[in-house]
């Protein structure tokens, strides 16, 4: 059952270089990219493959995306970087451009994903104490069980998951975490007159892209508003059309307290994150309390108000609606007996695996690899199927034959 794959003495040749000095942070698939486009990444032979990954629903846009290479190349020979110890002809005009794009007042820019959650923790509790009355220091956070918001020493603090926090410590006090997709236990949770805010992941990506119920959003905004706590969506990999709409949150028309966005922001080119709030939220932060060296820089303004616009003008989130459906379809299609589930929404899909070999996965993953494709399990038994949103439905429909193909070596 085991895969014989072969590797060329080009792509050993990488992998040796990372082998050797590269830290070993991750287990990958064994291939070597070179060079994308669209719904395709070329490996260092020249063979293409399907990418139903998305750099981790970075590129939903697209590898290279001509428009925001565009604005990328073109504004990196104008100013990349000014710093915020002066202004640039471009924050002022993103932030209009994207606080009008999501209908929120204000934006604090920062670069990583998990930076835009701890930007967001800071802003809660700064909120809890200034504005809600919640005694300094005091201030908790609800998180939910199985959540992934990022690899800071505070965000692993409230992580369930061991690999993620495992001799890490000491963790940051005030988060509690409760089950996700459970009303009933945030409405106990917010019998604490402490609580400051709920983050939650629309759907939970990594561990496994979990599907709430219909009515989970939408209660549990309404049980955070009632109790005067911030509902935190971190839509960093749920957001920008991935799930169908915009924002996951939009499939229960709810706005957040405080929404977090990342990864595709900038359609893959560099890190690009945002934190979007109303002003009673975000001016609590003054001058000189937070920030970072490249957040809110012109290149990163730049590329994101033109990633954030082939969203829209390409009818991104429409198409990810019916390609997903397509997916899961023809998944469901092939009924496959190792196959146990099939869950997502939009492009964000995940099938679970059953197999008496507890590597079937990955197994299944070098073989999709050997035939063009390329996904990669998480947690062990669930393989993501997450393409860019641009992905045709003959892409689709060649993509479940090759799915359907390589299943076969798990026979
Ligand atoms: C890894 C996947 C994980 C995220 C959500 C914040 C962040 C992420 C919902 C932090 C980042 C990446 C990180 C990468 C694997 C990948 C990932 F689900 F997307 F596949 F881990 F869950 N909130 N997700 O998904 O954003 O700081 O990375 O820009 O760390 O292994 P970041």
């Amino acid at each position: 059952m085991y895969s014989t794959i072969t590797l060329s003495d080009k792509t050993q040749h990488y992998l040796e270089l990372e082998e050797q000095s590269g830290a070993q942070n991750y287990h990958p698939i064994p291939v070597v990219l070179t060079r994308g486009k669209g719904t395709y990444v070329w490996d260092v032979d020249g063979k293409q493959y399907y990418d139903f990954l998305s750099g981790y629903s970075a590129v939903n846009q697209g590898h290279c995306h001509p428009a925001i290479v565009q604005a990328l190349t073109e504004q990196a020979q104008k100013l990349t970087l000014t710093s915020r110890a002066f202004h640039s002809d471009l924050l002022g005009e993103y932030a209009k451009y994207i606080t009008g794009y999501f209908g929120y007042e204000k934006v604090l820019p920062m670069n990583t994903g998990v930076e835009g959650v701890e930007t967001a923790i800071k802003l809660c509790r700064k909120w809890a104490y200034e504005v809600k009355g919640i005694e300094e220091g005091k201030a908790v956070i609800i998180v939910c069980e199985g959540n992934f918001h990022g690899r800071t020493s505070t965000v692993i603090s409230f992580s369930s998951d061991p690999s993620a926090k495992k001799n890490f410590g000491p963790y940051m006090p005030g988060f509690k975490a409760i089950p996700f997709n459970d009303t009933a236990a945030l409405a106990k949770a917010l019998e604490d007159k402490n609580v400051a805010g709920f983050l939650a992941e629309p759907i939970q990506g990594e561990a496994g892209v979990l599907v709430p119920d219909d009515g989970y959003l939408a209660k549990a905004k309404e049980l955070c508003s009632a109790a005067n706590v911030l509902f935190i969506a971190d839509e960093i990999q749920t957001g920008l059309a991935r799930t169908g709409k915009m924002l996951a949150c939009d499939h229960e028309n709810i706005r957040p307290d405080i929404l977090i966005l990342g990864k595709a922001l900038s359609g893959g080119m560099l890190p690009v994150s945002a934190v979007l709030a109303d002003d009673e939220i975000m001016m609590t932060i003054k001058p000189g309390e937070h920030g970072s060296t490249y957040g809110g820089n012109p290149l990163a303004c730049k590329v994101a108000m033109t990633a954030l616009q082939v969203l829209k003008d390409e009818q991104m989130a429409a198409n990810a609606a019916k390609m997903g459906q397509l997916l899961r379809k023809g998944l469901k299609e092939l009924g496959s007996r190792h196959i146990s589930l099939i869950r997502g929404k939009g492009l964000l899909n995940a099938i679970v695996i059953t197999h008496h070999n507890k590597e079937a996965a990955w197994e299944l993953c070098l073989q999709l690899k050997e035939n063009g494709l390329l996904a990669k399990p998480t947690h062990g038994d669930k393989i993501r199927f997450a393409p860019p949103l641009v992905i045709t439905e003959q892409q689709v429909n060649e993509c479940i034959g090759i799915i359907g193909k390589s299943l076969s070596i798990l026979d």
